[in-house]
């Protein structure tokens, strides 16, 4: 017996009338997104096919060497999404300054944060890659955008959510009601609910760490992975180590399965590699409303005031007593 087939637009549609509060915008936005990853998901699947391999020989803000296929996302979701009258302003990684919208159409009440393709270092070697969004209402009285409107704490996040492109193309997202996955039929074309209400599981069975920067760690790091290494905990809960380079490949994967992924502060990265605004954030909004625990180390991500766009910071994310147990050894070898 076929279970019922909810496709992503009819899941919004009930969502919707379930919050009369939420406008039609929302879901319209929500959409919007869904449907960029779609055009996304189709190049990331035959990028091996044409010329788009290889570097595009220009360098990101962050100073890496950028994909064709990361300006490609970044300028699919800039076109999708900026003359839609939902959004004021966007924010991308691939863009040192945020992206305003132009002025010839209107502005919206939400701004997206968003890294259009994260793992881009992954495509050659066809390893899964994703896109990871946040949205939070506009804050500032500015008639158009202002910084403001980026720089809220992620607890204020409106909603949050990655597409993976992998062995399927799924979307999971969480408007604060839970957090549902969506598979894309290729066939169809359509996203249909494949996860609902995903928790992540109180055993946990991975954990995620470069472990090749071992010598860069601080003793607090050094003590807790020994310890996830020690005969005692694996007697009581053997943890493989699963880390594929890739942060929504490993974030994915241990909030199905149930683990813990650590991208710290360390001698050579002081505030941590990973982004806060379109990384940290809306996977750290997933984790909590998936039961799990997302933080820097001294504070949940989802607390954190940001002060730039493109701020970094460490990152402890996954099963809730793992992350515990992390912050506890975080806090006796400071
Ligand atoms: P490292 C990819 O470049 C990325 O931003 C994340 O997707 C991934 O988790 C991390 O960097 C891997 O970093 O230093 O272990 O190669």
């Amino acid at each position: 017996m076929q279970k019922n087939i909810m496709t992503l637009e009819r899941h919004f549609l009930e969502q919707q009338r379930k919050y009369p509060q939420a406008r039609g915008a929302f879901t319209k936005l929500l959409t919007e997104i869904a449907f960029a990853s779609k055009v996304i998901s189709r190049e990331v699947n035959r990028a091996g096919l044409g010329d788009i391999l290889g570097n595009a020989g220009v360098l990101n803000v962050q100073g890496e060497e950028v994909q064709k296929l990361d300006i490609l996302a970044h300028k699919m979701l800039i076109n999708i999404m900026d003359h839609l009258g939902l959004l004021c302003g966007m924010a991308s990684e691939e863009s040192e300054n945020y992206i305003k919208i132009p002025d010839e159409f209107p502005v919206g009440n939400y701004v997206l944060n968003m890294d259009p393709l994260d793992g881009s270092s992954n495509i050659d070697v066809n390893v899964s890659i994703g896109t990871i969004f946040s949205i939070h209402r506009k804050v500032s009285n500015h008639p158009r955008v202002a910084l403001k409107d980026f720089l809220q704490p992620g607890r204020v996040q409106v909603a949050a959510g990655y597409v993976l492109y992998g062995s399927s193309t799924m979307l999971v997202y969480t408007s604060g009601q839970g957090v549902y996955g969506f598979t894309l039929d290729p066939a169809l074309g359509e996203f249909l609910l494949s996860h609902e209400s995903i928790k992540i599981p109180k055993k946990s069975r991975f954990y995620s760490i470069n472990e090749a920067y071992s010598y860069r760690w601080h003793t607090w790091t050094r003590k807790y992975i020994d310890y996830l290494k020690s005969p005692v905990k694996q007697a009581g809960l053997g943890l493989s180590l699963r880390y594929i380079g890739s942060l929504v490949a490993d974030f994915h994967r241990n909030l199905l399965m149930g683990g813990i992924f650590v991208y710290p502060e360390d001698t050579k990265t002081p505030k941590g590699k990973l982004r806060l605004l379109y990384e940290a954030a809306p996977l750290a909004f997933i984790a909590e409303q998936a039961g799990g625990k997302a933080s820097d180390g001294m504070q949940d991500i989802l607390d954190i005031q940001p002060k730039q766009l493109h701020q970094r910071t460490p990152l402890i994310i996954g099963s809730s007593a793992e992350v515990k147990t992390a912050l506890r050894f975080r806090n006796d070898f400071k």
